[in-house]
């Protein structure tokens, strides 16, 4: 069967100036895309999971927030061991979110209202259970052998033991990053968890297969790509041992495969193979643990052809002792804006930005970034006014437009990610912390965060489910909500509608120039964009209170554009306030 989706309309969404583009400035510079995490995103049969069908049911809702691109997280054939990012078969759509019709009047429903698709790239690893892995494991000549990373033990350590494994490196998920494998008495690499095995990008025949897997899917016509983990594939094939950090159990292997020798190559390759000489606007995000400014440059400058932007994860790790999630620490305002304003530096004369606050693997925007309290809602408006007037491409999270918050988790036996899960039993076994202990460390950036289910109404569970949920609905679903918001022109929901508006009007939110003001006050985030003939000033209080920044006074002046409380001729900021300002010359 085949996905036979229909051109864009463009005109219902305020991209409607993509055919007068200027040349050299690419269409998603003024556009905005939601992420869904389908499991979590609404479920229309009951059973607890979302599905195809529930997110077909909310296509007016994106709309009516007025995003251009969903970006859909795994639907495919999947042991679901996380959650979709185990792939068994990349052609085929999981039974439990539903079949490839319910894809395509997915895709054509978002076709309809002007909105694109585009798709999660898994490439890698695959799920252990793909045929790939399955012949793969079945022997040592087996012509697939070659398409993962297939080790002898270390010598002189008895198989299958600790110590044994080809080299020190630790997978995300805890434990070592190989598995051995009895029948064939080697271990095989993984990355990530053990149902998660590395495919063996040196391979020309592994290549191959996912550049035609990804025409295959762009052919029915999905327009695009978010790369999962995009800057792994590359591997340094000595497999060094890694340095050894800290109370570590494992020895960190990315210096061996972060943005690896031949990244540049393979990324220049698919472009060619995939997305060469295809003539509709497409999108393509290349998710990049750990890539440096230097290397996004590279990444993304449209000349070189390799993505159109990258995910990065500075401004994410900036609240933990030496990046280490369940070691959570404050963020300091300084620092997030120094590095946020470093990377606006970087890709301004060549590449893109994206900017997001949250996903399905980070904490909730609101309760990270802003307080989740007394100022939720004013908070959550602040937030999105900062990040959506960068220069750069902005994500919105399902739940962030409405300030969904982290949750409280209770037991371990709360909690459903695989990474939190390991993280627990490792943390407990072999590093000698108490189950409280580890619970209070990963509360605030535990990934199930995300991912309890977007709070439709007050109805039981949120309205999610009309069952019971995989993972608990937040018991704030009974006021914080969609029903509550959508018509209501003071809710977050509103001031997202606004904030996304703007971009698509105002030529000088998707393509202004971007300066970085007040880098050391500790409590406003200041910023201006500008183009000939017009500036934009935007004043950000990150505290619960009253601040005066130190602004050229004559801004006081200039028209107060947008703000979350009632607007005032004046540059000062109550507590969580955004104002922004606008004025020609
Ligand atoms: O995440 C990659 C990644 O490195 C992390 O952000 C990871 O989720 C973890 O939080 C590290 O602490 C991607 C996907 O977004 C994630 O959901 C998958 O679990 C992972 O790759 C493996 O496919
Ligand atoms: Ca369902």
């Amino acid at each position: 069967m085949t996905i036979q989706m229909e051109p864009a309309n463009e005109s219902s969404t305020g991209s409607e100036d993509n055919g007068e583009l200027e040349a050299g400035r690419d269409w998603f510079h003024g556009a905005v895309v939601y992420q869904i995490y389908p499991r979590s995103f609404a479920d229309s049969n009951g059973d607890g999971i979302g599905d195809l069908r529930g997110i077909i049911s909310k296509l007016d809702y994106l709309h009516t927030l007025g995003v251009d691109v969903v970006w859909l997280s795994p639907i495919y054939a999947s042991p679901q061991d996380d959650n979709g990012y185990d792939i068994s078969d990349y052609r085929s759509v999981d039974p439990i979110f539903g079949t490839l019709d319910e894809l395509q009047e997915l895709s054509e429903g978002l076709h309809k209202r002007g909105m694109k698709l585009v798709m999660d790239l898994v490439v890698n690893h695959t799920s252990d259970e793909h045929p790939w892995f399955v012949e793969s494991r079945s022997s040592r000549d087996n012509p697939k052998r070659d398409w993962y990373w297939w080790r002898q033990p270390r010598d002189g350590v008895e198989p299958g033991t600790p110590g044994a494994e080809p080299n020190n490196w630790g997978s995300a998920f805890s434990g070592p990053a190989w598995d051995y494998d009895d029948a064939t008495g080697e271990y095989y690499l993984h990355l990530f968890a053990k149902k998660q095995p590395d495919l063996n990008w040196e391979n020309p025949e592994v290549r191959a297969s996912v550049y035609d897997m990804m025409n295959w899917w762009l052919d029915r016509g999905v327009d695009g790509f978010r790369m999962d983990v995009i800057n792994f594939i590359s591997k340094d094939t000595a497999l060094p041992d890694g340095p050894r950090g800290d109370g570590k159990l494992y020895g960190d292997g990315s210096p061996y495969y972060l943005s690896g020798p031949r990244i540049h190559e393979f990324l220049r390759e698919m472009h060619r193979e995939v997305f060469a000489g295809r003539d509709k606007p497409l999108l393509t995000v290349g998710e990049m643990p750990g890539v440096t400014v230097e290397d996004a440059v590279l990444f993304t400058d449209p000349e070189r052809k390799e993505v159109d932007m990258v995910f990065q994860f500075e401004h994410v790790a900036l609240d933990q002792e030496q990046g280490n999630k369940w070691r959570p620490k404050k963020l300091e305002l300084t620092e997030l804006k120094s590095s946020l304003g470093r990377w606006q530096d970087a890709l301004a004369e060549r590449g893109w930005n994206s900017f997001y606050w949250g996903n399905h693997d980070q904490a909730r925007a609101v309760s990270r970034f802003g307080d989740d309290g007394q100022y939720r809602e004013l908070s959550a408006k602040m937030l999105a006014g900062v990040l959506h007037l960068h220069r750069g491409t902005p994500y919105v999270y399902q739940g962030e437009e409405l300030g969904m918050t982290n949750m409280t988790f209770g037991a371990i036996s709360d909690y459903r990610d695989i990474e939190v899960l390991n993280h627990h039993r490792e943390a407990t076994t072999h590093l000698g912390h108490t189950d409280a202990e580890v619970l209070a460390a990963l509360a605030p950036l535990n990934r199930d965060n995300a991912r309890t289910p977007v709070q439709w109404d007050a109805t039981r569970h949120g309205g999610f489910t009309t069952g019971s949920p995989w993972i608990s609905v937040n018991p704030n679903a009974n006021h914080i909500n969609a029903a509550a918001q959508v018509d209501d022109p003071d809710s977050v929901f509103s001031f997202y509608q606004k904030v996304i508006a703007f971009r698509h009007e105002d030529p000088v939110i998707s393509d202004g120039d971007f300066t970085m003001l007040l880098p050391d006050d500790p409590h406003v985030y200041a910023y201006r964009r500008s183009l000939p003939g017009v500036e934009i000033l935007v004043l950000a209080n990150f505290s619960g209170s009253e601040q005066t920044p130190q602004v050229d006074k004559s801004w006081a002046e200039a028209e107060q554009v947008l703000g979350n409380y009632t607007s005032r001729p004046d540059l000062h900021l109550k507590p969580w306030e955004l104002k922004v300002f606008r004025r020609l010359g």
